[in-house]
């Protein structure tokens, strides 16, 4: 019988069903949440009911929250409510798992009074990811299961755990079989009632709390363990209060409001919102504005890679890594070696750490074949060229790879600043050319940067955007100009870095505002990371700027022991006098009396300056929404996800203040901060980035 549109309510013998259709995720929408209220009621009212098995059709148990509907105006029954009456329930409710059980999802299944999912499911508390907590009782009741230690990683880290940890905890009082959920549900649900089995409500429970209690040293020790993680963001900490809440003097229900008062403080806060942004973001930057549904798709089932070093070594890997077999082409037997070794060891240190087994150590490598004949890569359905960064070296290459690649073959570029249309014009078929930029350590780094060009068909470009999910890359298609999206805003906020360091401010000045900012790493310290020398071409060098002459002197960051900073044998870094004189010299000989320079400035200046860069790549197209750049910046560039992307954190500013400042550093720094007419436009409209 239908309740409403996403649900149903069914009846076998004592047990009635309950049944929440709701694609995609099943989020507790309104509608879901009146449908089960609505069903629960029948199911109570029923003499001839006993027990009610609570479950899901389509991929997955309750997602969570319906985050759509965060900041509209409340719709009863709140999840609270709703949580509330199955928990008060008068007859046993069996929560019936599958997919994932994740945030107010898995608070539903910890109100049920008994829990039954297939061994394939997944439990946990996400809402930290968004910025948030797990308000509606989860932070009180997932301690009084899986004890305080394994809730507070659960809720700090957001990570689901498998059904089988979730057994093994208690979390779960049954394992269905794989395909027989809903029948094993309604059996568990008849033991229940023929064992005459108690209504078991999680708040009751205490046993796992005692054991920490009076060791209030267990909440210290681990924000301790965790500062590096946790900091800038609310969220973490506020989980902890809230667990930590668990052993105060409150009562359950004290604890409960104060565990919502710090919920709603989150959801009030710009990190949550900014949060929920990139969640967002990564899922439209997904979706291809005019590319039809039913483009075909290039089935890729043998990868080519061509050139070994560290970014082909990593972008090999990838596919390796998802069973797909890779042949790597280098020019010499020694290079293929190391790169071979190279990724060997990577495989190795992945599974010293636990993360892979040795046996998926040796299945990896035996996927990646290694070839110094390039012919070897006729049969492949993807060529990705991962050589050196120069124009001429790259159309030699890709018409050398055109003459043995298969018809219908992909070539790809990893070019991370050249012309792609260039590079596909050394090619019989530019329709087939695309740029797959990957960023460093590629076996690592989320983003793929999909470069399209001006040729490039549709089929190809639906190929390698799912090709992105395949390989657990956030995909994000960008069009064809120096750096395209990430490395233009780069090197907009770079030439800003290098001209406050003649100014008078100092490569760990710089980085440090950038980290207090809340990026991982600077400028300086992310150039010497990545190598200085990345498209530092040593015939061409001539002194001309502090760059070049750190290169000449044989800087070229971390891996030379010293670049901007210098490094001792574990890579620690230090400022470097070295390199400041460099730069005192260099500013010296441009006729620039260095000076102290102010952190403000240095924030106004780096910051401003990408947001504007931003602007102009999305007034001329590049990128075909403010969140695409956003997520570029937050996936492959260290922007804190709790301000969201540039392009969120203009928003937050507001367009006209944003113009404004824009314009006093026009006026005081030149050219470069000259409004993009978007940001104009925008703001002379009352608009912001978000409504384009
Ligand atoms: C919460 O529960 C708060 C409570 O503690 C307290 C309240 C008082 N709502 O990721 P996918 C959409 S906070 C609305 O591509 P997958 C998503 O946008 C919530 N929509 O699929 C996408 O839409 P579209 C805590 C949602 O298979 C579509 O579903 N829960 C929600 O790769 C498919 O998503 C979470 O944080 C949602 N909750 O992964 C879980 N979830 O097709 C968040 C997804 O239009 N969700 N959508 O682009 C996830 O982690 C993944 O979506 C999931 C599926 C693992 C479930």
């Amino acid at each position: 019988m239908k309740v409403n549109d996403v649900t149903s309510y069914e009846t076998d013998g004592r047990v009635a069903i309950i049944t929440v259709d709701s694609p995609p995720v099943n989020a507790l929408s309104s509608a879901v949440r009146q449908g089960v209220a609505q069903a629960l009621d029948s199911a109570l009212a029923d003499e001839a009911i006993g027990a009610v098995v609570l479950i899901c059709a389509g991929r997955t148990f309750f997602a969570g929250a319906d985050i759509s509907e965060f900041g509209k105006p409340p719709v009863e029954p709140s999840l609270r409510d709703l949580l509330k009456t199955i928990e008060d329930a008068s007859k046993p409710v069996i929560a019936a798992i599958h997919g994932t059980a994740l945030g107010g999802g898995l608070e539903t299944a910890l109100c049920a009074h008994y829990r039954i999912a297939v061994p394939s499911a997944k439990c946990g508390l996400p809402e930290v990811k968004l910025g948030l907590l797990a308000g509606a009782g989860g932070t009180q009741r997932l301690p009084r299961v899986v004890g305080i230690a394994k809730a507070l990683e659960m809720v700090t880290g957001g990570d689901p755990i498998s059904a089988r940890a979730a057994y093994d905890m208690g979390l779960l009082d049954e394992l269905a079989g794989e395909s027989s959920l809903r029948a094993d549900a309604i059996a568990f649900a008849g033991r229940v009632l023929a064992e005459n089995r108690p209504l078991v409500k999680v708040r009751d429970k205490t046993d796992k709390l005692d054991e920490a209690r009076g060791k209030p040293e267990i909440f210290e020790q681990f924000r301790a363990a965790n500062a590096k993680r946790f900091k800038g963001f609310l969220a973490p900490e506020y989980s902890i209060r809230c667990v930590e809440a668990t052993l105060s003097d409150r009562s359950f229900d004290e604890a409960l409001a104060y565990e919502r008062s710090l919920f709603e403080e989150l959801m009030a806060d710009s990190q949550s919102a900014a949060q929920r942004h990139v969640f967002f973001a990564e899922r439209q930057a997904a979706k291809v504005d005019g590319l039809p549904a039913d483009t075909p798709i290039i089935p890729i089932r043998t990868v080519a890679v061509i050139g070994a070093g560290t970014m082909g070594g990593g972008i090999a890997m990838n596919f390796a890594n998802v069973g797909i077999p890779v042949t790597l082409v280098e020019n010499n037997a020694a290079a293929l070696d190391r790169g071979l070794g190279v990724i060997r060891r990577n495989y190795e240190t992945t599974a010293s750490k636990g993360k892979i087994s040795a046996d998926d150590v040796e299945k990896r490598m035996g996927l990646i074949r290694g070839t110094l004949d390039i012919a070897d890569i006729g049969d492949c359905d993807l060529v990705i060229e991962a050589i050196f960064e120069q124009m001429d070296i790259k159309q030699e290459m890709f018409a050398r790879i055109d003459a043995v690649a298969k018809p219908g073959a992909i070539l790809a570029s990893n070019t991370s600043y050249l012309d792609l249309d260039q590079i596909a014009a050394a090619t019989s078929r530019p329709d087939h050319v695309i740029g797959l930029h990957f960023f460093s350590p590629a076996n690592v780094m989320r983003l793929l940067e999909i470069v399209r060009g001006s040729a490039t068909a549709p089929t190809v470009i639906a190929t390698a955007m799912k090709l992105a999910k395949t390989i657990n890359k956030v995909g994000v298609l960008v069009g064809n100009c120096f750096g395209f999206v990430g490395n233009r805003i780069l090197a907009a906020r770079a030439a800003q870095a290098d001209a406050l360091l003649l100014k008078g401010a100092s490569p760990s000045q710089v980085d440090q505002v950038m980290t207090d900012f809340g990026f991982a790493m600077g400028n300086y310290q992310m150039r010497d990371l990545a190598g200085n020398d990345v498209g530092w071409n040593r015939e061409k060098s001539s002194s001309s700027t502090v760059r070049e002459i750190l290169n000449e002197m044989g800087r070229h960051g971390q891996k030379s022991g010293g670049g901007y900073y210098d490094y001792d044998e574990k890579r620690n870094r230090t400022p470097s006098p070295v390199a400041l004189q460099v730069i005192e010299d260099f500013a010296a000989k441009q006729g620039i009396v260095r000076q102290p320079v102010d952190e403000q400035e240095i924030h106004d200046r780096l910051l401003f300056a990408m947001v504007n860069e931003g602007a102009k790549i999305l007034d001329e197209g590049i990128a075909s929404r403010a969140s695409d750049v956003d997520i570029i910046w937050v996936t492959g560039y260290g922007w804190p996800r709790y301000s969201g992307g540039p392009m969120f954190w203009a928003d937050l500013q507001g367009l006209p203040a944003v113009l404004a400042k824009l314009k006093a550093l026009e006026a005081a720094h030149g050219p470069a901060f000259t409004p993009s007419p978007l940001i104009e436009r925008l703001a002379a409209e009352g608009k912001g980035f978000k409504d384009i």
